[in-house]
């Protein structure tokens, strides 16, 4: 997302801008023309996180009801010694690192157990990625390598850095891609792996739907607020004419995709001015836009994504409840 000019990164952070704010622009151009003129209308969730909505998502990670960020961490407390004693790995790569909070326990574990020799850090939202980049290079003494970027479109950007690496991803941010992006992202992250290279991969577990529905329905509104984010976004870059607060927040189980869908509903009939896009979309009353779809799996279903992927399941680690599972996989050649 176009972030403020950013200070200079210090010595042992290198940032790789893979998706200027130009280049931004120009995919949410392209993402509101093709979701909004559709039927029914959607929106890729990549556009929540721009500084507002990163700001956002860390208090999401705070609230009572919101589960997953609290399991994977007290998880990765209890046995990121283990994943990182099986994965043997010197380097730590990870997709969607945001402020890199939950990657400090990893980074720990690799410092005690094999050395940690580099972080790459890959994400869209320049902002968060340099200050989170800059952070652990400070704190754990390591060079970091920042990529500002797609991860649908930039993997390739990940570099080969000769030492076995663990590609790391995390929050469960793969149950926001749909089957076919799983699909080709899977495929294209085995690609890039060497026969020693790791990855761990975070996934929250099917469990019951009030439960589901809380944790992406707080009270305080939190997520209600990130979910209209998206219209901010849109106004502030398209020059669109959206009144969020006539849009209320949906939260809904969908059992055919075992996903939370999350949706804005208009509560009123309105039209609204991209004139960037020279557009005007029609909402009625109730209509609902898709935003986002956070996939829950089963731990069968994990393994055979993977599978079909061309990767096998090394190991796995779950909380206590069952609620959350961690995988750790290897590529399997000629596979995918
Ligand atoms: N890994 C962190 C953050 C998860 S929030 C955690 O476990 O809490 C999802 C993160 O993925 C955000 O930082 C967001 O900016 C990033 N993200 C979302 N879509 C992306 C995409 N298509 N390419 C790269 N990063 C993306
Ligand atoms: C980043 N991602 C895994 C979060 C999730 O749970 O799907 C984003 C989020 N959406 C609403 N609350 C949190």
């Amino acid at each position: 997302m176009p972030a403020p000019v950013p200070a200079p990164a210090p010595a042992d952070v290198t940032v790789d801008v893979r998706l200027t704010p130009t280049d931004l622009r120009a995919a949410l151009r392209r993402d509101a023309r093709v979701g909004l003129t559709a039927t029914p209308k959607w929106m890729p969730p990549v556009w929540f996180y721009d500084d507002r909505g990163c700001a956002l998502y860390d208090q999401i990670t705070r609230l009572p009801e919101y589960y997953p960020f609290r399991t994977e961490q007290l998880l990765l407390e209890e046995v990121a010694e283990q994943v990182v004693k099986v994965a043997g790995s010197e380097v730590l790569v990870e997709l969607g690192s945001g402020t890199s909070e939950k990657t400090r326990l990893l980074l720990g574990a690799m410092d005690r157990v094999v050395g940690v020799r580099g972080y790459v850090a890959f994400d869209v939202a320049e902002a968060t990625l340099r200050s989170a980049a800059t952070a652990v290079s400070q704190d754990f003494g390591i060079a970091v390598h920042a990529i500002v970027g797609d991860f649908h479109e930039h993997m390739a950007a990940v570099p080969d850095g000769g030492r076995p690496r663990m590609v790391a991803f995390l929050g469960s941010t793969i149950g926001n891609l749909d089957r076919d992006q799983r699909r080709g992202f899977l495929a294209e992250l085995q690609s890039l792996l060497g026969e020693d290279d790791r990855f761990l991969l975070a996934t929250d577990l099917v469990k019951p739907v009030d439960r589901l529905v809380a944790a992406y329905d707080d009270a305080a509104g939190v997520t209600g607020e990130f979910n209209r984010n998206l219209l901010h976004v849109l106004n502030r870059e398209l020059d669109a004419d959206f009144v969020p607060d006539e849009f209320e927040h949906v939260a809904r189980w969908n059992p055919e995709g075992s996903c939370i869908e999350m949706r804005l509903r208009s509560r009123q009939p309105a039209t609204v001015a991209l004139p960037v896009l020279d557009l005007a979309v029609e909402f009625e009353a109730g209509e609902e836009m898709r935003t986002e779809i956070s996939t829950k799996f089963t731990p069968e279903q994990v393994g055979r994504e993977l599978d079909e992927a061309g990767m096998a399941v090394v190991d796995t680690w779950t909380d206590p409840a069952g609620d959350y599972l961690l995988t750790l996989a290897r590529p399997v050649r000629g596979g995918g």
